[in-house]
């Protein structure tokens, strides 16, 4: 079964960046104009968009595409550049280059979107205006989110009046492809902990397959899951979230970028549903990456600092110091030279308080499984779990901001 999932983990990655891609990068250097399945309509006679070969003028390249003014100073432009029809995909943008002949003029143009057809009439919705009284090429980017999963067409209507010239190149619709990132990271939980690595008590039978952090605080909707637990170093479950931002303090909850449910071994490292892979996320940094650990009965952590890079692989080792965890206290000392999560917050509200004894506790006293109330993870909810991990972690919390 264990060749099954290492497949699937591929075709998954596949899947996403089939999707997320550029669908159009037009830069008008074809020996044609317009490009094929692009549409120009001059909608008022007189001068229209063209093709122009020059390298000076062109953004990049050689060609470009631009559109002269009317003759007579009461003729507006009403001159449309047409993009072939585009299927939009979440986080799909509309960019262009654009700048006037010369600065002396403002150009004024409509960004336009059809759902339709590539008629005039069926370009029902303005997307924005743009004027430009330069001659310095700018971006323009339109955010098409709102028309996830339409086919649209999408027109630059260049409507001065009586100014000089619009010129245009380097159209493009979609997105980049995200990055692959790798995150190599290690955490202890005090909880199993046997001051060398972790035990493994709850390896198999009582690991449930399938991510545990699909109902609150986490609420995390990921499929991970596995056909059994895939070797005996497994020691549970835990939430990884990546955050996206320039220093810990301003990793709050709106720079996460993505979160995946992953194995913990007894060695403290970090996998996949594989058992041994460190993880993959398909995502882009703007910033630096910082890790949040989430566990289900141990205080969540940050990392304090960002994680090192080297070319798509990041790493973190939270073990080596109480500070590697954002906050004062968010790590406890489990042993000489090694530091972990701290254990007892059975309810995972990110305090250890008394309602963690009273109302989660005290009713599953006794039980076994895979209970948030045992909080050394060795089967058992009794005794050892409230005197030696919930009464001297009384009082902690978790520093992660929110
Ligand atoms: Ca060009
Ligand atoms: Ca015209
Ligand atoms: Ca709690
Ligand atoms: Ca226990």
């Amino acid at each position: 079964m264990k060749k099954i999932i290492l497949m699937l983990v591929p075709m998954l990655f596949m899947t996403t960046s089939i999707f997320a891609q550029w669908d159009i990068e037009e830069g008008f250097e074809g020996e044609t104009f317009p490009p094929t399945d692009w549409t120009v309509i001059n909608n008022n006679g007189g001068s229209e968009w063209l093709q122009m070969t020059s390298a000076t003028y062109a953004h990049t390249g050689e060609k470009l595409t631009y559109c002269m003014r009317e003759s007579s100073s009461g003729n507006p432009n009403d001159d449309w550049l047409i993009t072939p029809q585009v299927s939009v995909q979440s986080g799909d943008s509309l960019i262009f280059w654009a700048r006037g002949w010369s600065g002396l003029y403002d150009e004024s143009f409509n960004v336009k979107l059809s759902t339709t057809g590539n008629a005039v009439a069926d370009f029902t919705v303005t997307l924005g205006t743009g004027t430009i009284s330069s001659n310095v090429y700018a971006e323009f980017e339109y955010d098409l989110s709102s028309y996830n999963g339409q086919d649209v067409y999408l027109a630059i209507q260049y409507v001065s009046v009586f100014e000089f010239a619009l010129l245009v190149d380097d159209v493009s619709v979609g997105q980049d492809e995200p990055a692959i990132i790798n995150v190599n990271l290690k955490v202890f939980l005090e909880g199993p902990f046997n001051e060398t690595d972790m035990n493994t008590n709850l390896n198999p039978d009582d690991i449930p397959l399938s991510q545990p952090y699909n109902i609150a605080p986490w609420n995390y909707a990921g499929t991970e899951s596995v056909v059994s637990i895939p070797n005996a170093n497994v020691v549970d479950w835990v939430l990884v979230e990546l955050r996206d931002t320039t220093e810990a303090q301003y990793a709050i909850g709106s720079t996460i970028i993505a979160r995946q449910a992953a194995f913990i071994l007894n060695d403290g490292s970090i996998v996949g549903m594989d058992g041994s892979s460190i993880l993959s996320f398909n995502s882009s940094i703007i910033h630096q990456l910082f890790a949040v650990i989430w566990h289900r009965n141990h205080l969540g952590i940050l990392s304090a600092n960002a994680l090192s890079g080297l070319g798509n692989v990041y790493i973190y080792d939270f073990t080596t110091g109480a500070d590697k965890a954002y906050g004062i206290n968010a790590q406890k000392y489990l042993s000489i030279g090694i530091y972990g999560m701290i254990s007892g917050d059975v309810d995972a509200s990110g305090f250890i308080d008394q309602d963690d004894k009273s109302i989660y506790w005290e009713p599953s006293a006794g039980t076994t499984g895979y209970k948030n109330s045992d909080l050394n993870l060795n089967t058992e909810v009794d005794n050892i779990d409230k005197d030696d991990f919930w009464v001297p972690n009384l009082g902690s919390e978790s520093h992660v901001p929110e």
